[in-house]
């Protein structure tokens, strides 16, 4: 062979190389389509795939809409709870009243409601320096303390009440060895609106007042 005979037979068999190829190429798209036809309707093989996740997504859409709706009503119920929490915190009842006068208040012949006259503080105005009654504005758990100060020569004997009835007492014996007594208790209380908290000075007793050393004091610790 001469050398333009090899060129001639080698160009003619690359074209028959190529030709086959892409007769086959055509072949096998031919193929596929037609395997498209059959299964999945007349469409084009990703259009199939495209609108099959749109029916999913659609799905998927429809319930994630659907839990939204329960979360905002959760929501709703939340935020209103949290508002009502807001309010009972922000509820402050606070007091601490001091006798006032100088000097001995007693002994009297009955049973009397101290009055504290000397506020010091009364955040809420829930007691009352006039009378000498706290009333709860509120339904909770308050804690109370009361401090006498007085001359040991006489008896000494006070209660903080209930509306009428007798909680928590502190008290001290005629002694001729005492030049002065102190006494003092404090009680934790679960109250109802209106329910009414005071310290009484028993019958034949007395305490001492000059520098706020006889107190009554309260604060709401916990709405219920
Ligand atoms: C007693 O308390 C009152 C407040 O009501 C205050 O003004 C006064 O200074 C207090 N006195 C003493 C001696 O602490
Ligand atoms: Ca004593």
């Amino acid at each position: 062979m001469n050398t333009a005979v090899f060129l001639l037979v080698s160009l003619c068999c690359c074209c028959c190389c190529c030709l086959s190829a892409a007769q086959e190429e055509i072949k096998k798209t031919e193929n596929e389509d037609k395997k498209c036809q059959t299964s999945e309707g007349s469409c084009y093989p990703d259009l199939c795939k495209l609108l099959k996740d749109f029916g999913v997504m659609e799905e998927k859409l429809r319930t994630t809409v659907e839990k939204l709706g329960v979360m905002e009503t959760q929501l709703k119920v939340n935020e209103n709870q949290l508002e009502e929490l807001k309010n009972k915190e922000r509820m402050k009842v606070i007091f601490s009243a001091a006798l006032g006068g100088n000097g001995p208040t007693g002994p009297i012949d009955h049973d009397t409601t101290l009055i504290f006259k000397n506020v010091i503080t009364n955040i809420g105005s829930a007691y009352n320096p006039s009378t000498g009654v706290f009333a709860a504005p509120v339904a909770g758990v308050y804690y109370f303390s009361f401090f006498y100060h007085a001359g040991g020569s006489e008896v000494k004997y006070i209660s903080l009440f209930k509306n009428g009835q007798r909680m928590v007492s502190s008290s001290d014996h005629k002694s001729s060895g005492d030049g002065a007594d102190n006494g003092a208790n404090a009680v934790t209380l679960q109250l109802e609106v209106g329910d009414q908290i005071f310290i009484r000075l028993m019958a034949n007793t007395h305490v001492w007042d000059s520098v706020n050393h006889t107190t009554f004091n309260g604060f709401l610790l916990k709405q219920v």
